[in-house]
């Protein structure tokens, strides 16, 4: 229809039934005083099908923020009673990376800083009251693009490619610094090397694409057994590191021994496949008022690991 009546290019078409069919699942977020601007904002937006999220001033923004998962976009206005939009944006950023939520700012006030000043905040783009709807959309469709791709590329560089948990160079980037620190706080932080048993069997004798499955089941009821709490990467191969944030040596042995028990006991369904598997886990705490760096911890890890290893298997070295 859209193609006939407006003689779109067909590329021009597919494009927009795909965005379409995205935008169906993106929850934006509207924080605006006034009540037609909403209204207005949300009309919009529903016409191109986004899910759309009302909030009447700055304070409510931030709640519905906290309590409503997956928002992609926040269109905030400038002037509301209370927290305005700069501050609504500001610790809406504190939350929120760039990765993970696009803004972008409204006013109808005519002050020609306001945009720089918006985006300085941490908008990604800004809005002139009134608008028109065309260019409402191109601000909105561009805006979740670059989001789409930022995250696109934020993933590869970040999630192992065939399991989708953290890979080796973001796990580094998130602990090296961290580990230094909690050592001299005094924190409690254990690590966990975990390697699958005999693995290699499983490529010779069922293939690449079975060892490939088994891989990713594991990495996912792994981080299942885990919970949010921790992190889990894949550092290569059927090597698997958990940082285990808060928790001492005694229960981060505890926690892993109830991961180990339960991937003995239940088998790898693939097919007609059973596949019973088992893993060996190496785990290090950081000592008290330790100068202990990552690099060191992994290594201690990956000494225990070896010992679970030449133990017999199937265990874990603490
Ligand atoms: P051990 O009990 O001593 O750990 O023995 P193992 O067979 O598990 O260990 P080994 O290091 O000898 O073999 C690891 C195998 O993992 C070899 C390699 O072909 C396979 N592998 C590494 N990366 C992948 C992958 O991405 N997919 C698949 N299917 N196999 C992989
Ligand atoms: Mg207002
Ligand atoms: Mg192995
Ligand atoms: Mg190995």
């Amino acid at each position: 229809y859209v193609y006939k009546e407006n003689r779109y290019s067909y590329e021009y078409v597919v494009k927009l039934i795909a965005t379409l069919a995205r935008n169906r699942h993106t929850k934006v977020l509207v924080a605006d005083d006034s009540a037609l601007s909403r209204k207005f904002v949300r009309n919009l937006l529903e016409l191109h099908l986004f899910e759309v999220i009302e909030a009447e001033n700055g304070a409510r923004a931030l709640e519905l923020l906290d309590a409503v998962s997956g928002i992609r976009l926040l269109i905030a206005d400038y002037n509301m009673p209370g927290i305005d939009g700069f501050e609504l944006i500001l610790r809406a950023r504190e939350k929120f990376s760039r990765e993970e939520m696009a803004i972008i700012g409204l006013s109808n006030d005519t002050d020609e800083t306001l945009t720089a000043r918006f985006i300085k905040n941490g908008a990604n783009d800004f809005l002139q009251k009134p608008f028109v709807h065309e260019e409402f959309h191109c601000r909105v469709s561009n805006t979740l693009e670059s989001l789409e791709m930022v995250r696109q590329l934020w993933e590869q560089a970040n999630l192992d490619y065939l399991t989708s948990v953290y890979n080796r160079r973001f796990f580094f980037n998130r602990f090296s610094q961290q580990v230094p620190v909690l050592g001299q706080q005094g924190a409690s932080f254990s690590l966990a090397v975990l390697d699958i048993d005999f693995f290699k069997d499983v490529n010779d004798k069922h293939g690449h694409d079975v060892g490939d499955f088994v891989l990713t089941e594991f990495a996912s009821r792994l981080k299942q057994s885990l919970g949010q709490h921790f992190t889990v990467a894949r550092f290569g191969g059927e090597e698997f590191v958990v940082a285990l944030k808060g928790l001492d040596g005694k229960r981060a042995l505890a926690l892993m021994e109830g991961f180990r028990e339960r991937l003995a006991m239940e088998p790898f369904v693939f097919g007609e496949l059973e596949l019973r598997l088992t893993a060996s886990i190496g785990i290090v705490a950081l000592g008290h008022d330790s100068e202990e760096t990552l690099d060191s911890l992994i290594k201690q890890a990956d000494v225990a690991l070896y010992q679970a290893k030449t133990n017999g298997r199937n265990r874990c070295v603490l």
